[in-house]
């Protein structure tokens, strides 16, 4: 951690990227990082580049850099395991790469990798990083990180939030973060919204042996019309049925099928990687190259829990 610090001391231009379709926690990690580094250096140029999201757009919104930017500059990518889905493909034309993340470290694209799964964010992280560093953390940067620390941990509800997950989101509270404000922007829904939901409880699948799961079409998507990003947002809805420790959300792409695959029993990474995926023990992404292979899918899922009962 601090030769991080060393690191970007060495550089005036920073460029912080993060994962395609990014989440509250890339967001919180990305734009967290970047106040933090400005007001500690105010004579460097720190950019967020990536792709934007619309759910949690208050936090920030990327900045558009020419190529020539990354001459001599450093490339921090936060919250990303593997290179493939690093947003904006540039950050490799950086003097140097380092790489944050809390994810399983299956990809250490980094010159420098500070990789630690014991943080349930990378909000946490960052937040983690300015502190130990006596930092200061400016209000805009506190709302990102905070932001980035209840979602990614669902509220502090999932396992990983620990006393020290507490103590950085009090560190915030500290630096001004008006927890009311960020829930409202969270919770709120829209009419499409509620509608999905409507489809969600509808269609759900339950396969005997405890697996759970929605299949979503494209033209679901397109009907209701939503965001991929939305649409991806549902799978805790069909998690916590009694009887069902494994859930997934199937949504359909142009040339596959990509999963999101939970779990409140067994661990399901290893299930995940065998269909071109892994993630975290109990949250986990993969693929099928179309719906041909569901039912095979659903079969490996059935005998995974099975197996791990045993
Ligand atoms: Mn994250």
């Amino acid at each position: 951690m601090t030769n991080i610090l060393t690191e970007i001391k060495k550089y005036d231009t920073i460029i912080i990227h993060g994962h395609k379709r990014p989440d509250g926690d890339c967001y919180g990690g990305q734009y967290g990082l970047k106040g933090i580094l400005k007001a500690a250096f105010p004579n460097k140029n720190i950019y967020v580049v990536g792709e934007e999201s619309d759910y949690v757009k208050y936090v920030g919104s990327p900045d558009t850099i020419n190529d020539n930017v990354y001459l001599d500059a450093l490339s921090i990518v936060v919250d990303t395991a593997t290179k493939d889905r690093i947003s904006d493909p540039r950050y490799i034309k950086g003097k140097k790469v380092i790489k944050i993340d809390h994810h399983i470290d299956v990809d250490a694209y980094g010159d420098m990798n500070w990789v630690d799964t014991s943080y349930p964010a990378v909000s946490e992280m960052i937040t983690d990083f300015a502190l130990q560093h006596d930092l200061t953390i400016p209000l805009s940067s506190a709302i990102a990180l905070y932001t980035g620390l209840i979602t990614d941990t669902g509220r502090f509800r999932y396992r990983g939030v620990s006393n020290r997950t507490h103590v950085m989101a009090g560190a915030l509270i500290n630096a001004g973060v008006d927890v009311e404000f960020i829930d409202s922007k969270l919770t709120q829904e829209s009419l499409k919204m509620f509608a999905l939901k409507g489809y969600v409880y509808s269609n759900f699948v339950t396969v005997e042996g405890g697996f759970i799961y929605l299949k979503m079409p494209r033209d679901v998507i397109n009907q209701y019309g939503v965001t991929d990003e939305e649409a991806a947002s549902v799978v805790n809805l069909i998690g916590g049925l009694e009887g069902y420790p494994v859930w997934a959300l199937m949504i359909e792409y142009e040339n596959e099928i990509r999963i999101r695959l939970r779990s409140s029993g067994p661990v399901i990474n290893t299930l995940a990687e065998k269909y071109e995926g892994g993630g975290h023990a109990k949250a986990s992404g993969a693929r099928l190259p179309s719906w041909n292979h569901l039912d095979q899918f659903i079969g490996d899922v059935i005998q995974h829990i099975k197996e791990s009962k045993e």
